[in-house]
């Protein structure tokens, strides 16, 4: 086992991981921008290293410095959280070259996943439903034309660099698919260097369902249930939970056995998130892979009772999963608030600051993950997300009781916080009953 792991991330989800590697045995490195000198958390790794200022691309984004301070650490791993450099094929190839293990997957399979179309291939390959579109590229506009004619309006065009809803173009009729053909192309080339296009139908209104996957390199592949991110806006999920509400028991089994079929073909190893839409009639469709532990793993740890970021370290280490598929069960509701420092009144514009007076909630069954206390400045130069709020109750309806009285009691003042309409969404009744859709939080409070 690894004796010592640097910690390329910040906040919430380095101090997630220095949690896990002291109950291990493991040391720690931190490394921080300037930033985030003097912020508490980092006092929980064993080590930390300045690697630049305020500015990501400037420190935590920074590979030769990040790779220089792992070598002076003297650490036989590196795990990257997720952002920053977690889903960086090139940064994972460097680790290998220098000998030190990339807590992720292999950099092959991460540049495989991180094209989006010959993820759509090999799903297609490993029998796992994709939506009906281009088989493969787009290469003209008369193709793109027939394709859509014979699928029907409305269509979708995705930049295969893209992810994560970035680069993508809906269209609903032949004119406004030729200018959505020359305008996605030209923004995937500006934004991703590569301008590779494809075309799908345009699901209207969907859930989104996402697979947690884990596998090890001695060809054990396992999945850990799902997980429900519909509540979510501009693709800023809000709440996510499992089980997924109002999925058949016949869909979720079908996802989670194509999510390992994919990770399989893929040649696949550590935590992976296979995610799906699933349609107003409850067809499920392969989207993409994400290749990295995500923000709402602990959802999954609430009901499988895994700790997800030891696992994610022994795979790293070549030990083999220290589970099989039967040994993971999922019991009971989960359900996971993230609290952002945004001004939901204006438009969810970033609300950095000092955080003035901190009451954290607790009680049964109440998970708090964050970094943040009183006196703590939230900066305006990283993610807004300051902490993760999860509950694991016997049921749906005790959950989001617990989660309404924990939000209630917790207390961030000097910030605006995503907080209250956390609150609101809780009590509407479309929440309640899981009768929602990806567009949910923007037909019910317009701008
Ligand atoms: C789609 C779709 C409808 N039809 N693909 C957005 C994020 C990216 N991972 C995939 N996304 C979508 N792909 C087809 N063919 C709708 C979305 C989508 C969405 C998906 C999941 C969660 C939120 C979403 C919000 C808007 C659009």
């Amino acid at each position: 086992m690894f004796k010592r792991i640097l910690v390329a991330n910040r906040g919430e989800i380095a101090l997630r991981i220095f949690r896990a590697c002291r109950e291990m045995g493991i040391e720690t490195v931190a490394i921080f921008s300037e930033a985030d000198r003097g912020a508490a958390y980092l006092d929980l790794a064993d080590e930390a290293y300045c690697v630049g200022p305020p500015r990501a691309t400037d420190s935590y984004l920074k590979m030769d410095r990040v790779i220089s301070t792992a070598e002076i650490g003297n650490v036989q791993a590196i795990h990257p959280g997720y952002g920053f450099l977690a889903e960086n094929a090139h940064f994972a190839e460097i680790c290998r070259s220098c000998k030190i293990e990339f807590v992720g997957p292999s950099h092959e399979a991460m540049q495989l996943l991180g094209d989006k179309n010959a993820a759509r291939d090999l799903a297609r390959k490993a029998d796992v439903p994709t939506v009906p579109g281009s088989d493969g590229l787009l290469e003209n506009e008369a193709q793109a034309l027939a394709i859509a004619h014979e699928i029907g309006f409305p269509v979708l065009i995705k930049a295969s660099a893209g992810g994560g809803g970035r680069g993508m173009r809906v269209a609903r009729n032949d004119l406004s698919l030729k200018s959505a053909l020359q305008q996605a192309k030209a923004e995937a080339q500006a934004a991703f260097g590569n301008g590779d296009i494809y075309l799908e139908k345009y699901v209207g209104h969907p859930r989104h369902v996402e697979v947690q996957i884990m596998a090890d390199t001695h060809g054990n592949v396992v999945h850990l249930w799902e997980r429900d991110c519909t509540m979510q806006r501009r693709h800023q999920k809000l709440i996510e939970e499992s089980p997924s509400p109002q999925l058949a028991d016949e869909t979720r089994q079908a996802m989670c056995e194509a999510a390992v079929r994919l990770v399989q073909a893929a040649d696949y190893t550590n935590a992976g998130t296979v995610e799906f839409i699933v349609d107003e009639e409850g067809h499920h469709y392969f989207i993409e892979l994400n290749a990295r532990i995500q923000v709402e793993h602990p959802v999954t740890e609430m009901i499988t009772g895994i700790d997800l970021i030891k696992a994610q370290i022994l795979v790293a280490a070549g030990e083999p999963l220290p589970f099989a598929q039967e040994d993971i069960p999922s019991r009971g509701v989960a359900i996971e608030c993230r609290i952002n420092a945004e001004d939901p009144e204006h438009n969810f514009r970033p609300s950095p600051g000092k955080i003035t007076h901190f009451v954290p909630p607790g009680g049964f069954g109440v998970r708090f993950d964050s970094h943040i206390h009183a006196g703590y400045e939230i900066s305006p130069y990283y993610d807004s997300l300051i902490a993760k709020l999860i509950v694991h109750q016997p049921t749906r309806h005790d959950a989001i009781a617990c989660m309404r009285r924990a939000l209630s009691e917790m207390r961030i003042d000097g910030i605006k916080t995503t907080v209250p309409l956390l609150l609101k969404i809780l009590e509407t009744s479309d929440f309640v009953e899981g009768r929602v859709d990806t567009t949910f939080v923007e037909r019910t409070w317009p701008s």
